[in-house]
């Protein structure tokens, strides 16, 4: 496997980075997560978008122009041969001191993995998936905004633990003030009496690629779609609920904390959704 480390392509086992990679030492750096589909790379340019705004957040220069990140991730999968893959683009801090100090960092690192991707099982496409709330709240805006797709991920992965514990492959984490936020790594949605919720991102969710893409899709199947605060009593209540991510697609969640959702299979606008998302994404985005 071959990886793209800052300006070369090197194999797996040379692609390091220094212990004193402040990505490493404090998860100072951002991130996206993106997938290749039949040589296609899934809407590249909002990837690029959201991880040149999560930068900026932090104030972190970015060494490299739009149109070069494109390229190298598009060169990182040719060197691969792979037509379907899961890219993961990085960019820290760099290395530094052991003090925070961001700015006593002064070159960031940029690396690029493409990799065969591991999906869900088929059969939660097919039957859904049974997901839980847990204890643990997604970070308040105010402290980190979730919008922000840095590596410091340890309130999703606190998340994750939790879920595993009570059985479960992914969680609904609720903002602080008690209202549905979005799943570990993944978006969430309901459907009642025929239209699409989903929080809004300022509910505490990241502003998912796959997300926007099922704003698009339901403009397409004419079905209304908004945005709301949404609680635990909405999603028990409601007739679907899906799941979205760059890893996830689209999957159906039949049982929310052990309560069946809707006919307790996977839904019928939930599964014109993800037959539309299938579509589009072999057409969205960039070639290689
Ligand atoms: N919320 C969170 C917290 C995420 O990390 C999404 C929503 C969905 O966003 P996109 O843009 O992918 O539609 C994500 C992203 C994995 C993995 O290995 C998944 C994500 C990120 C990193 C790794 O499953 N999901």
């Amino acid at each position: 496997m071959k990886i793209y480390l800052d300006g070369k392509f090197v194999d797996a086992a040379d692609a390091k980075i220094s212990v004193f990679d402040h990505g490493l030492l404090y998860g100072d750096g951002v991130f996206e997560g993106i997938r290749l589909y039949g040589g296609n790379v899934f809407r590249l340019e909002e990837h690029l978008e959201r991880l040149e705004y999560s930068a900026r957040a932090i104030m972190l220069d970015i060494p490299h122009t739009r149109q070069e990140l494109s390229d190298i991730t598009c060169e990182t999968c040719r060197q691969n041969g792979l037509t379907d893959a899961y890219i993961r683009l990085v960019v820290t801090r760099g290395v530094g001191d052991l003090g925070l100090a961001p700015w006593l960092c002064p070159k960031p690192s940029v690396f690029v993995i493409a990799s065969k991707i591991s999906l869900y099982p088929q059969e939660h496409y097919d039957n859904g998936l049974a997901i839980v709330t847990v204890p643990t709240r997604r970070i308040n805006p105010a402290a980190l905004p979730p919008t922000i797709k840095s590596l410091n991920y340890l309130n999703n992965i606190l998340g994750k633990i939790e879920a595993k514990q009570f059985g479960a492959l992914e969680a609904i984490m609720l903002n602080d003030q008690g209202y549905i936020a979005e799943c570990t790594a993944d978006n969430i949605f309901i459907v009642h009496k025929g239209a699409i919720v989903t929080p809004a991102a300022s509910q505490g969710a990241l502003k998912g690629i796959t997300r926007d893409t099922i704003f698009d899709i339901a403009a397409e199947l004419n079905v209304p779609i908004h945005e709301a605060n949404m609680t635990r009593y909405d999603a028990w209540c409601a007739d679907e609920c899906f799941l979205t991510g760059s890893g996830a697609e689209v999957v159906p969640v039949v049982k929310l904390d052990g309560r069946v959702i809707g006919s307790g299979k996977p839904g019928e606008i939930t599964r014109r959704v993800l037959a539309s998302f299938r579509r589009r994404v072999l057409i969205e985005g960039t070639k290689l």
